[in-house]
């Protein structure tokens, strides 16, 4: 839809000067202050915030969507800290925490071998923050990962993971990170960022990094040379105000180095943790998070729907609404969000499934790497 029709068709049909004036920002490529994206989320209905979003996708990105192939590995579920939000962590309290797992490096070593000659091009390592797994450890695990696969990109590690191990190994952010890209390590993961709100963050995550050390973890990756995402945990006790909140900081902090490539928001799933009794917010709520991100967001180039997450027919109609990533294959035993009652129990797509996802929404389905360059479009090359 071109910038008039856009316009036209909000002036037309609504009175609402202040939902005319965001949309001739966004026809104008300009920015929505904090108070005009806390006012899309309180009173601007979902068609209009679909109108505005899918322009913006489609100016910036027409119809191409992108995925990469990778898979995940988790370490361990080990973790020091008590999120309540998370159903995944153990802390081996009681010696019958019989669902805890620690992966040995070899058993690591033979998940990455298991991919031999296939052309994945990304392994995602996260976990828990185990106590014995430091950063040397780390460095070493990533060196023999890539003696094995030196072709892989390894994205590794959210900010909680590093803050953990960089004050353990007594160095700072930068000087870890370095012995970490040195290693072989290509990004960083966006996960840890949860909310920003100091308020909030204490009441579901209060012992693990502060977000102004989730921040200066990522700027610290960007000054070395090392990319990386960024999330938001939507859909629990937070208010409009705490969202667009943490999504300024992240777009200051992107005006500042450039370094993010997507931003992904995770719905809060309730099952089997200590907020099992908030209830999760309905599909209105998700259209609504991932749509004000991208208007919000006009400095970062990507929106990520991780499709285990939310669910394959959620991503298709996402793709609607501001999205133009949804990560990859996946291909694991990914366990943070099936513990939580995701929708994927064991979440693995074939690449021809998701060619499927995507065309069946008349989108252009086109692989890339985890730095965006494009691999290949599947819109005019067959899928041998
Ligand atoms: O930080 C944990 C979230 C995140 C729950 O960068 C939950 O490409 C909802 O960040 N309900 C880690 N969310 C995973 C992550 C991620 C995933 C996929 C791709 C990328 C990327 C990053 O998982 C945590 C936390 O926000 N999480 N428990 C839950 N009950
Ligand atoms: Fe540990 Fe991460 Fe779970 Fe928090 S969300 S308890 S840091 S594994």
């Amino acid at each position: 839809m071109s910038k008039e029709s856009v316009l036209a068709l909000i002036n037309q049909s609504v009175k609402d000067q202040q939902l005319q004036a965001i949309a001739q920002k966004v026809s104008q490529n300009e920015r929505i202050t904090t108070d005009e994206g806390v006012y899309l989320f309180e009173h601007v209905e979902l068609g209009y915030l679909a109108l505005l979003s899918n322009y913006i996708r489609e100016k910036r990105h027409g119809n191409k969507t992108y995925f990469n192939k990778n898979f995940h590995i988790e370490p361990t579920n080990i973790c020091v800290f008590d999120c309540k939000f998370c159903a995944y962590s153990r802390f081996l309290r009681e010696k019958d925490d019989y669902d805890a797992w620690e992966m040995s490096e070899e058993e690591i070593y033979e998940a990455i071998k298991a991919y031999e000659g296939q052309d994945i091009t990304e392994v995602h390592i996260v976990g828990g923050v185990h106590p014995k797994m430091g950063l040397a450890y780390f460095k070493n695990l990533i060196e023999n990962i890539k003696a094995i696969r030196p072709d892989i990109h390894v994205k590794a590690f959210t900010a909680v993971e590093l803050d953990y191990m960089c004050k353990k190994a007594k160095v700072s952010y930068e000087e870890g990170l370095k012995i970490l890209k040195d290693a072989g390590q290509g990004s960083l993961p966006g996960g840890g960022a949860e909310i920003f709100d100091t308020e909030i963050r204490k009441q579901i995550c209060k012992d693990k990094c502060t977000s102004e050390e989730w921040l200066a973890m990522h700027e610290a990756a960007h000054n070395v040379g090392m990319p990386s995402n960024a999330t938001i945990l939507y859909g629990h006790i937070e208010k409009p105000i705490h969202l667009v909140d943490h999504m300024n900081r992240l777009r200051e902090l992107q005006d500042k180095t450039g370094g993010f490539n997507a931003f992904i928001p995770l719905k809060f799933r309730n099952g089997n943790n200590q907020m099992s009794n908030i209830n999760e917010v309905s599909i209105i709520e998700d259209l609504k998070m991932f749509a004000i991100a991208r208007i919000f967001m006009d400095n970062f180039n990507h929106i990520k729907a991780y499709w285990p997450m939310i669910g394959r027919k959620t991503t298709q109609l996402l793709l609607s609404f501001g999205v133009n990533d949804i990560d990859g294959t996946v291909d694991d035993s990914t366990k943070i969000y099936s513990m939580a009652g995701a929708e994927e129990q064991k979440p693995v797509m074939t690449t021809e499934q998701m060619i499927d996802l995507i065309t069946a929404v008349n989108r252009q389905p086109i692989e890339r790497d985890s730095v965006y360059n494009e691999l290949r479009d599947y819109s005019v090359t067959e899928l041998v």
